[in-house]
């Protein structure tokens, strides 16, 4: 009768013998010793520590990263703007058409947030500008949920939009005509999270503001408040 081997379910008589001394090794294989052992584990560390690392600099820098290229594009349309134009955009939609020469003046939304950043999204598409820029689904929303009466840029749409940073709150936006004004009664602003919030020119140490001859524009920053540490200028301070 033919005796199967429990763990192979052959022929026992088919299933080669493999005892080995104990303690015996293999030809040609050497086991690790400990301090090799350390060696390994302190690499396999380091790796791991310095992507831990990476990964927190790239949660912390990415939309500050975001935010800056978005500020930048927008710079250079409203550039681009002030070459046709010859005037940089005001920092009001119902000024727009005065301003530009083209296009009807609207009429002003009827909530008081997000004025200066909304001018700057519909002058950017104005009748007559050559501007026609793109927008990520992130760079732009509407936090308060405005919109016109009847559209008046190019593209027909009524819907007061803003540009906003990587945390989903409109830029801020000054022309150079409004610093003095807006310094002392500044423009509210809606976030992304329903705080209204008040947003001045940046001045500098000596009180001068930044950018006298053109215009301001900045990121509220992580804290979603302006005026503060953290917010994202294009200058340096
Ligand atoms: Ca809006
Ligand atoms: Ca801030």
């Amino acid at each position: 009768m033919v005796k199967l081997n429990p763990n192979s379910m052959l022929p026992s008589s088919m299933v080669r013998s493999s005892t080995r001394r104990p303690g015996a090794k293999a030809h040609g294989q050497r086991g690790f010793s400990f301090i090799e052992i350390l060696i390994v584990m302190g690499i396999i560390g380091v790796l791991v520590g310095g992507i831990v690392v990476a990964i927190g600099i790239w949660t912390r820098k990415g939309p500050v990263f975001a935010t800056t290229n978005t500020m930048n594009k927008v710079k250079l349309e409203i550039e681009n703007w002030k070459s046709k134009f010859e005037m940089y955009p005001p920092s009001d939609v119902t000024r727009i058409a005065t301003v530009a020469g083209t296009g009807k003046n609207a009429t002003l939304s009827d909530n008081p947030y997000n004025g200066p950043i909304e001018a700057i999204y519909q002058a950017l598409y104005w009748p007559g500008s050559s501007n026609d820029p793109e927008w990520g689904a992130d760079e732009t929303a509407n936090t308060d949920e405005d919109k016109l009466g009847k559209a008046v840029n190019k593209h027909g749409t009524a819907e007061l939009m803003e540009i906003v940073d990587a945390w989903g709150n409109p830029f801020v936006y000054f022309h150079r005509d409004d610093y003095a004004k807006k310094f002392d009664a500044p423009d509210t602003y809606l976030t992304k999270d329903g705080m209204d919030v008040e947003a001045r020119p940046h001045k500098r140490d000596d009180g001068t503001f930044y950018n006298p001859s053109s215009f301001q524009i900045y990121s509220m920053g992580e804290d979603g408040e302006p005026n503060t540490d953290d917010d994202i200028t294009p200058w340096s301070n």
